[in-house]
């Protein structure tokens, strides 16, 4: 008796005053996936501001060849917490609070498969970051975000040993994300969805978790035995005591070079996700997108030693990290067509995130060509630690991780605030943007071909007009964040109210209310089309049908699982309507 009163109950939706978020829960110690994800973003924004000033103050002192902006030392300081910040406390919370936020939302459960372990890991963030940058109060650290030894263990140890301890515990942070990421999407899938009906997205977050759980720990180790070197005295890397900095080198780089993958793959799954929905157009090649990924992060763990052709690595040990290295061309080609074959032919919404999208998609491949150029050992040998490398990995961190973070919020501004975004101030934003990126990072291209080094605050005078070029882009992405966090902020609470789903899309995350409830689904939902299938004939048959049968366009929504294997439920809103399937759900 007591058994059937609770069945009655466990859908019967919550009082709507209780499912209301207050301002407050966003700064506590929640463990609702959607709070955990927007306080990631938010404090990554932060922290992008943070970075962006730490580039500004470096361009700045670039403007002129003479050293007159910061001292050497504290130019030194400002690229490396810049570098490290843009990583570590930028782009990849940056993804992990996406994911956060709409992985569960895509899969249909209610939160991920560890809600406290989720809290812990964002909780890990704001004290590494915190420490990183006070930093500054005592000494900075300087020796690179690489911090390659024997200069670490050289330049200072305060500075040097906060840096380790900032980074591990960011790291950490990473590693209980992507444990807590790879769990929820292969245990709490509904039951109707297989892998191949997962959005993109999920993919991409799968093949990032593999990366991160088999790298960081790496990096953790290498950084951990750093630390002995330079309070115990031990001499694992340093070499006046029979140490081999080269071995850290390799250490460093098994992390590293899988990092820009960890960085990228979740916006590869962002672009996946947000160009067919503006494009109204199934994606290209499921599969192949899917599974190239998988392929991205398999190549991505052989190839870190293409950063040490100029390390003493042995002729036929580069051909090996050579050829692979161009072999991931491959995966992320097969991408790349594929996004661009969605785009063709459709019928595009040039709205702010489909700019995005489509801003992404070119800078990235340039990023990508020139990754290739470095690939190849004769050339790589000619621009190592020149401005042709500054200029290669920001076309790829810019157009792969930048561009990719707003495509997705202004995607899913509306699902994550229940608020329409403002749609001119968002193109302004797009504008600046990409001007900026290719005004700053085109002419260093140039810088490392002719030979101007990186890493150094004083230049030869003939360089002088190419970088006030760059320093005048880089004042221009400064700006560029302005009307971006206006049109946030203004929008987050004064904005139009969102629909539920503002861009008819047909994933899961959109067929519940903007914003969600605390648990996501009032019930568990069913599915009834494939992730993108805009326009194909399995969908046009269903929505012909409802339409016949009810007279207004139902959205396909949730149903109680114990109806769902005789029947489909679309909701509309306020009516359902209960129709026989078209063919048996799994
Ligand atoms: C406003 C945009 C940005 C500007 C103007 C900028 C500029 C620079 C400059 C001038 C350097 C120093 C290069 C050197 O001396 O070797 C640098 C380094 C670096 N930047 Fe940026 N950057 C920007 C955005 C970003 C973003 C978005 C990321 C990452 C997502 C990033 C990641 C890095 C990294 C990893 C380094 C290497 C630091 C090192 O070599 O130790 N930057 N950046
Ligand atoms: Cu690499």
């Amino acid at each position: 008796m007591a058994q059937a009163q609770l069945d009655l109950t466990a859908n019967v939706p919550k009082p709507h005053h209780e499912q209301e978020r207050r301002w407050q829960d966003y700064f506590g110690f929640s463990h609702d996936h959607k709070v955990i994800g927007i306080q990631y973003l938010v404090t990554a924004f932060f922290f992008y501001l943070v970075g962006g000033a730490l580039a500004t103050a470096v361009r700045t002192e670039l403007a002129t060849p003479d050293p007159d902006f910061v001292s050497p030392e504290l130019y030194n300081s400002l690229f490396t917490v810049h570098g490290t910040v843009m990583i570590f406390l930028w782009i990849v919370p940056a993804g992990a609070g996406l994911a956060n936020y709409l992985i569960p939302l895509m899969i249909g459960a209610k939160d991920m498969a560890f809600p406290r372990l989720n809290a812990v890991a964002f909780w890990l963030i704001p004290p590494g970051g915190t420490l990183l940058l006070a930093s500054f109060l005592f000494e900075a650290p300087k020796a690179g975000w690489t911090s390659y030894p024997p200069l670490s263990i050289l330049s200072g140890q305060v500075g040097e040993e906060i840096w380790i301890l900032s980074v591990l515990l960011l790291g950490t942070s990473s590693i209980l994300g992507g444990l807590n990421f790879a769990v929820t999407i292969f245990k709490m899938r509904i039951p109707t969805m297989g892998l191949n009906d997962m959005p993109l997205l999920c993919w991409a977050m799968i093949a990032t978790s593999a990366l991160i759980l088999l790298s960081t720990p790496v990096l953790a180790a290498a950084l951990i035995l750093l630390s002995f070197d330079l309070l115990a005295g031990t001499s694992f890397f340093n070499p006046t005591g029979g140490g081999d900095p080269v071995v850290y080198q390799h250490l460093f780089w098994f992390y590293s070079h899988p990092a820009v993958y960890i960085m990228v793959l979740p916006f590869f799954g962002v672009i996946s996700d947000v160009l067919p929905v503006h494009a109204r157009k199934p994606i290209f090649g499921y599969q192949a997108i899917a599974y190239s990924s998988l392929a991205i992060s398999f190549l991505g763990l052989i190839v870190w030693a293409h950063h040490m052709f100029t390390s003493g690595t042995p002729g036929w040990l580069r051909m090996f990290f050579m050829i692979t290295t161009m072999i991931i061309a491959v995966p992320t080609g097969i991408k790349v067509f594929g996004w661009l074959a969605t785009i063709w032919g459709g019928k595009l919404r040039l709205n702010s995130a489909m700019l995005f999208a489509m801003g992404f998609i070119s800078t990235f491949v340039m990023g990508g060509v020139t990754g290739i150029m470095v690939a190849s050992v004769p050339f790589d040998i000619h621009v190592h630690d020149t401005y042709f490398i500054v200029a290669h990995f920001h076309y790829v961190l810019f157009g792969g991780a930048v561009f990719g973070v707003f495509a997705a919020i202004y995607h899913w501004f509306p699902k994550m605030t229940g608020r329409m975004m403002n749609e001119p101030w968002g193109i302004v934003h797009f504008v600046l943007t990409f001007v900026g990126t290719n005004m700053t990072f085109m002419p260093m291209h140039a810088l490392g071909l002719q030979g101007m080094p990186r890493r150094v605050a004083m230049y030869d005078p003939q360089f002088t007009t190419l970088n006030q070029v760059c320093t005048v882009g880089s004042y221009i992405l400064a700006v560029s964040t302005i009307p971006f966090l206006i049109n946030a902020a203004w929008s987050w609470f004064k904005g139009p109210k969102a629909p539920d789903n503002p861009w008819e899309a047909l994933t899961l995350e959109w067929m519940t209310s903007s914003p969600p409830p605390i648990e996501n689904f009032l019930v568990t939902p069913v599915l009834k089309t494939g992730p993108y299938d805009y326009g194909s004939r399995k969908t046009l048959a269903i929505r012909q049908r409802l339409k016949q049968m009810t007279g207004s366009r139902p959205k396909e929504v949730g149903v109680p699982l114990s109806e769902a294997k005789s029947s489909t439920v679309f909701t509309d809103d306020r009516s359902t309507t209960v129709v026989e399937p078209e063919k048996d759900i799994k």
